[in-house]
């Protein structure tokens, strides 16, 4: 089957030459591509598929074809136009990623519902790397908490950052006089057009980290941790990631709510914000939640109504879900958090991971012509810098326009939270944010073996979190960018 399957893919192919002249000068081999599951579920996972070039010359088009075992289909697919002929996905450009330039790379991105894993995955007829070549069900990813016999860092700050000792002790280098925190500075905080504005009126950026799932890593979000993260890295936000499945919300709402709470505290009591963030991801409908986001956000609105450093977000991820459903989800939970606490910011989840939309093929024009009916909101942004590139930052700086927009996770790795730090893309994607004053979190202060952990395994319990002795790559990029000093 295989072998037959490659046969015609590859007559398909040279028919497809025919018309692309840039393709004749390549070798055979140029493209590769690798497929990565990103997320798994019980029923369904999410996989990428990453097209590189490696010649010098670009590549006008490219095809991937996968195959999959009976029971398991592709339900969608984003940056990607899909066929179907029986159990074999046709995967071709979207419109404009179609040409891959030397040494460049595009990707795309699908829902499996189903768990059999591809048989065959090609691009251009060659075979892709990353194939797991099993059908059977993965299990739900989930990330496995370090524990005690994890190695330990050194606790030494490196030669070329200055020591915790040294930045903790060190005024707060504000763009203001006063010394203070950005709480203190900046007060209650309100959507001013298509910013955020402090209680003074002046724009702002807000610049800072988000935990990973509050549940499982609470030796990372200690007294001393959001210590570092106030007077080392001199962050103004802390997002506070509750999950609601995998083991989150759902299965513990009143333990979840007083951890939310206590560390709502904690980043008060250090003068940072605090971004309640109801992490939603699968199912992506938000509305398969909405009794619980009800429930979860009358309280905590309730009870941190007279609080100022309370942001709410109410939908991490929407995905699979029309902006329809996910403006219909924010209209009913907006009035409860309001009428808790009249003057708490509200961000909205986007659809397709909160990608504008983009994600899923569409954009924020879905946004802009038919907005949430309610003020004193902002529309979620979240990007992988490895994964989301040219196309994605055009698509904000276009939104930025008419829409409030607050990056509140980014990743500086792929989409799946993993692989290696995109330095270039992170730093262009940082400087556009900086540039329109656009408020952001990184995904994520915790120290779990993954390329976007804050800090290398084993740091949480031994309580490195000052310095840069216990930081990861993506770590010591993301400190070195939010301590400068803020524009306040
Ligand atoms: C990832 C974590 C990983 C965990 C997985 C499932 O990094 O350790 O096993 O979730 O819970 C998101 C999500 C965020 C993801 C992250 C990376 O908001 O929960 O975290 N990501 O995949 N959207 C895009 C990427």
């Amino acid at each position: 089957m295989k072998r037959s399957l490659k046969l015609i893919l590859a007559s398909a192919f040279a028919v497809a030459t025919v018309s692309t002249v840039a393709f004749f000068a390549l070798p055979a081999s140029a493209e590769a591509a690798s497929f990565t599951v990103t997320n798994s579920w019980s029923s369904g996972y999410q996989g990428e598929v990453t097209i590189s070039n490696p010649s010098s010359s670009s590549i006008s088009t490219w095809k991937v074809e996968l195959t999959l075992p009976a029971g398991s289909t592709v339900g969608q697919a984003w940056n990607a136009t899909l066929a179907s002929a029986g159990q074999t996905f046709t995967f071709t450009p979207a419109g404009w990623n179609a040409t891959i330039a030397g040494g460049a790379s595009a990707g795309f991105g699908f829902v499996v519902n189903g768990t059999g894993r591809p048989t065959s995955c090609t691009v251009n007829g060659q075979a892709c790397t990353g194939l797991t070549g099993s059908t059977a069900p993965s299990s739900p990813a989930s990330p496995s908490p370090a524990t005690s016999a994890s190695p330990k860092p050194s606790a030494s700050p490196s030669a070329t950052s200055p020591s915790a000792t040294t930045t903790s002790a060190s005024p707060r280098p504000t763009a203001t006089s006063a010394g203070s925190t950005p709480l203190a500075i900046n007060g209650q905080l309100k959507v001013c057009g298509t910013n955020l504005c402090n209680a003074a009126g002046k724009k702002i950026q807000l610049r800072g980290v988000s935990s990973h799932g509050i549940h499982w890593f609470p030796s990372c979000y200690t007294g001393s941790a959001l210590d570092a993260l106030a007077t080392d890295w001199n962050a103004d936000l802390f997002r506070i990631a509750m999950y609601v499945q995998e083991g989150g919300y759902e299965s513990d709402p009143t333990g979840m709510t007083s951890k939310v709470n206590s560390l709502v505290d904690q980043a008060e009591a250090r003068g940072m914000y605090a971004l309640i963030d109801f992490h939603l991801l699968n199912p992506g409908d938000p509305n398969y939640n909405l009794a619980r986001a009800k429930e979860f956000f009358a309280k905590v609105a309730a009870r941190n109504a007279t609080k100022k450093n309370v942001i709410y977000e109410i939908a991490n991820e929407p995905n699979g879900v029309s902006w329809a459903s996910i403006k219909s989800y924010a209209e009913q939970v907006i009035p409860v958090i309001r009428a808790n606490d009249p003057d708490g910011i509200v961000i909205v989840g986007t659809r397709g991971w909160s990608s504008l939309g983009v994600s899923e093929g569409s954009s924020s024009a879905e946004i802009v012509s038919n907005p949430v009916n309610a003020s004193n909101i902002m529309y979620a942004f979240h990007f992988y810098a490895a994964s989301h590139k040219d196309n994605y930052r055009a698509e904000v700086s276009k939104a930025a326009a008419s829409l409030p927009l607050f990056v509140t996770e980014f990743g500086t790795v792929s989409a799946s939270g993993d692989g290696a730090v995109d330095t270039a893309s992170t730093n262009t994607w940082l400087d556009l944010l900086d540039r329109l004053k656009i408020s952001y979190a990184n995904w994520n202060f915790a120290d779990k073996s993954e390329g976007s952990s804050i800090l290398k395994p084993g740091a949480c319990a031994a309580g490195t979190f000052s310095g840069t002795g216990g930081l990861t790559e993506s770590g010591q990029l993301i400190r070195s960018r939010i301590r400068t000093a803020d524009d306040f």
